[in-house]
């Protein structure tokens, strides 16, 4: 296999709003649901808050800098809806665009293309006040989100990701609880994905008008759903979440419709009070707005058993890591070859034009040694194998276009707070200094390169 990437891959960071730029209260921000969410005690596992995170609103000059020290040359960001409106939808916060002017300005100065995704999971507050995504009013509010910010940025930003990761906005949010709003109702959940995804397809168009030579794409979190075992319970409990978790969004985006097996499932687990009643006549032709690349989030399998553990009553299966020693700091299993899988089956199974890893990176805690520096031997060879897997998809045929990298700096790794660390760039969050990790410096050579370094022999 070769080591190579094709010429023009693009090689970026990616990063997101609430994560990154603290600044809660700065210049007509006002409240998300996350603010919210990590004011609830005991919600945010170690206790801290995003209020100053990485004060790159304020240091973004600074972590330009350091994007353009690393040769990377293309940015993911992504604009806090409220800054933009800080009340959900009305008023245009000029203040609050103006920020991410001066970003895309800086970034063209140093020569790194800016990637914008348009939610990021820091809905207003507000919204979420009628009800957020269970409230269909929210996709119109949505649609004056993205015309505000793509007409202010469309002359110069020319990629444009809708939604983060519906899933989490929709599951982990109002099924599980165990991200904002912090909601347990599995109908919830159902009725938010659908309309996340109608306000995907319905921001698509508005952003081709504002910004004529724009690429659209969404990024999805894809995973290889793998049976545990092979009974045929374990089987149908890994065909069902892949359904829940891929499927659910890939199908309507692609298909323009929801797969059957996975409406019958959730009907099944009574996770669907009165049918797909939420879905009205036209929303999947909208959803299925043609894009221009699939964006996918990328970090591990999962592994399916079908038996319901207690604590979680609400997840009729559970995950399992079969080798404890491949676990990251978050628990999940680093197995880079779901990579190249779920690649290989995004592309034969809907055919996108172009597919972008917008997210893989790993969490851990490595911070710097005696000399100052941060030796993150484990991100080192995960990235490595994670890039091998792109090669292999590549070879394969998947028309992969770039890598972005999660993520530049260790962040407010949501329910988890600080405590996470999946930058390429140490935080010190006291002082707010950072280092770069011998990953980032690993990954410079790389791009420098456009190639894999030589393995050394054993
Ligand atoms: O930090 C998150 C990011 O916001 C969305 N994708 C997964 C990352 C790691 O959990």
């Amino acid at each position: 296999m070769t080591e190579a990437f094709p010429n023009g891959f693009i090689w970026g960071v990616a990063t997101s709003a609430f994560q990154i730029e603290g600044a809660h209260d700065i210049d007509g921000r006002r409240l998300s649901i996350w603010d919210t969410y990590a004011e609830q005690p005991g919600f945010i596992a170690d206790g801290s808050n995003a209020k100053v995170a990485c004060d790159h609103y304020h240091r973004y000059a600074e972590d330009i800098g350091l994007m353009k020290s690393l040769g990377v040359g293309a940015y993911r960001f992504s604009i806090a809806w409220p800054r933009i409106l800080p009340t959900g939808r009305g008023a245009v916060n000029t203040a609050g665009l103006d920020f991410y002017d001066r970003l895309v300005d800086a970034l063209f100065a140093a020569g790194i293309a800016p990637w914008a995704t348009l939610y990021h999971w820091d809905l207003p507050q507000a919204l979420e006040d009628e009800g957020g995504w269970t409230n269909r009013s929210t996709v119109d509010a949505f649609v004056e989100f993205t015309d505000a910010v793509s007409e202010r940025l469309g002359d110069r930003v020319t990629h444009w990701m809708t939604l983060n990761e519906p899933w989490c906005a929709s599951v982990l949010g109002y099924a599980q609880g165990d991200h904002a709003p912090g909601k347990r109702s599995w109908p919830d959940a159902l009725v938010a994905s659908h309309h996340l995804l109608l306000s995907h397809g319905r921001a698509v168009p508005v952003i081709r008008q504002n910004a004529p030579r724009a690429k659209v794409g969404i990024a999805l979190n894809v995973s290889e759903c793998e049976p545990a075992s092979p009974s045929e319970a374990d089987q149908i409990a890994a065909r069902q979440f892949d359904g829940e978790l891929n499927r659910w969004f890939l199908d309507p985006i692609y298909l323009g419709r929801y797969p059957q097996d996975v409406i019958e499932y959730h009907e099944r687990e009574g996770r669907l009070l009165d049918g797909m009643h939420f879905v009205k006549p036209n929303d999947l032709d909208e959803i299925k707005a043609p894009i221009d690349f699939l964006g996918v989030n990328h970090y591990s399998r999962a592994v399916v058993r079908s038996a319901k553990i207690p604590e979680a009553e609400n997840e009729p299966r559970t995950i399992a890591v079969p080798d404890p020693a491949k676990r990251t700091d978050m628990g999940w299993e680093v197995y880079p070859e779901g990579l190249t899988h779920s690649l290989v089956r995004l592309h034969t199974d809907y055919r996108p034009g172009s597919l972008v890893v917008t997210e893989n990176g790993v969490a851990y805690a490595t911070g710097p040694g005696p000399d100052g520096s941060v030796q993150d031997t484990r991100r080192c060879d995960y990235v490595k194998s994670h890039l091998r897997a792109c090669l292999a998809a590549i070879d394969a045929g998947v028309p992969l276009h770039g890598y972005f990298l999660w993520s530049l700096l260790d962040n407010f790794e949501w329910g988890f707070g600080l405590s996470k660390r999946f930058g390429i760039v140490w935080v010190d969050f006291e002082t707010q200094e950072r280092v770069i990790k011998a990953s980032g410096h690993m990954y410079r050579r790389i791009i420098q390169n456009n190639k894999l370094p030589e393995e050394r022999a054993a």
